[in-house]
């Protein structure tokens, strides 16, 4: 597989976007939503920010306070015996590993681009904690164009557990919400961009936490917001890449073969890669091919080191020609973009 890498990447870092307030700072820019609007190529950034610690020996948290409508500010003692911080992203309970806090809070942004390598990122927020459901923030948005509306959806973060949001927008200025419209755990929700015999069909990961895993599901809907016949769609796969959890990451892909979709996994050591794996084109419920290997894994000194290193995840990719413009997520980290040839994805896959 040749995968182009931009010379500038990482595209987008922390130190490029300016934190919401003076008191904050920006620790992560990645996993953003790619949409084509007008003559800009728009990326809708997921920022993580957490509130700046002048003072090593204490770690600053944050979480909406919904009835006083503002962040609330947490602060741990960094060798306090209660808390294990080995995981960078989340504060826990020292032996019982349950959840104190997450280390930072995520909302979107929008970046703006005419060539797909420059970005000038947004003064303000785009879509900001709001919700009951958003004390913890939103995360990893993807974008789908149905006509002339733009669908958001989003991972959507409170203590009561891990949905999906949705909003839109016509013009990435102004935005209406839609509510839930997957309940806890779930995430990676990928909205057809159109129907198929008189149906809206979305991707979906939920996370099982008797039997099963987190797998990739597919349901439909008359109207994007009622979601049902669900079914299973994508499992793991014993010794290999995708082992323990895996997810999908770009706007399904029409194309000859089928609907291709780019979708992420992620073995025991946390090494995030993205694959390939084709749907029938009228039955998107059934998997006709899949990748045996990556189409692109951590290779690149910002993929393999970082926030949380060793991870490549993609939200959304343009297609021009046989030319995918992958956007990915790197190390938690950062924003990067490779180009790779549709034609060489489609031949590399193993059909059933
Ligand atoms: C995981 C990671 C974090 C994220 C939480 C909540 O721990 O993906 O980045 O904040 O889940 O979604």
């Amino acid at each position: 597989m040749n995968v182009y890498r931009y010379e500038e990447n990482p595209l987008l870092k922390p130190a490029d976007v300016k934190p919401h307030r003076e008191d904050f700072e920006v620790i992560g820019v990645f996993n953003a939503g790619v949409a084509k609007y007008q003559d800009e190529i728009i990326l809708l950034l997921r920022v993580a920010e957490r509130p700046a610690s002048s003072d090593p020996a204490i770690v600053k948290a944050t979480q909406l306070d919904r009835p006083a409508r503002q962040l609330r500010i947490l602060e741990f003692r960094r060798d306090d015996p209660k808390f294990d911080y080995s995981d960078p992203r989340v504060i826990q309970e020292a032996g019982s590993r349950r959840f104190q806090a997450l280390t930072s809070i995520s909302y979107l942004r929008i970046a703006r681009s005419k060539d797909g390598r420059r970005f000038t990122v947004d003064d303000q927020p785009f879509l900001f904690p709001e919700t009951e459901y958003e004390t913890l923030g939103i995360e990893d948005p993807r974008i789908t164009q149905v006509g002339d509306t733009y669908y958001i959806v989003f991972t959507s973060v409170s203590t009561v557990g891990v949905a999906v949001g949705m909003a839109s927008t016509r013009d990435f200025r102004h935005v209406q919400r839609h509510g839930l419209i997957f309940a806890p755990e779930n995430k990676d929700v990928l909205l057809f961009p159109e129907k198929i015999n008189g149906k809206y069909y979305a991707l979906h990961r939920p996370v099982p936490k008797g039997l099963g895993a987190p797998e990739i599901w597919i349901a439909e809907s008359d109207n994007l917001l009622y979601w049902g016949n669900h079914r299973f769609l994508l499992g793991l796969r014993e010794n290999r890449w995708e082992t323990v959890r895996l997810g999908a990451g770009a706007v399904p892909i029409k194309t000859e073969k089928g609907w291709l979709e780019l979708y992420h996994a992620a073995d025991q050591n946390n090494r995030y890669c993205m694959g390939a794996v084709l749907l029938d084109l009228e039955r998107p419920w059934q998997v006709i091919a899949r990748s045996e290997q990556p189409i692109l894994e951590p290779e690149a000194d910002y993929e393999r080191a970082g926030f949380f290193g060793n991870v490549v995840f993609s939200c959304g990719a343009l297609v021009e020609g046989d030319t995918i413009k992958m956007y990915y997520g790197v190390s938690d980290d950062s924003i990067a973009c490779a180009e790779l040839s549709l034609r060489e994805i489609l031949e590399a896959l193993t059909f059933f």
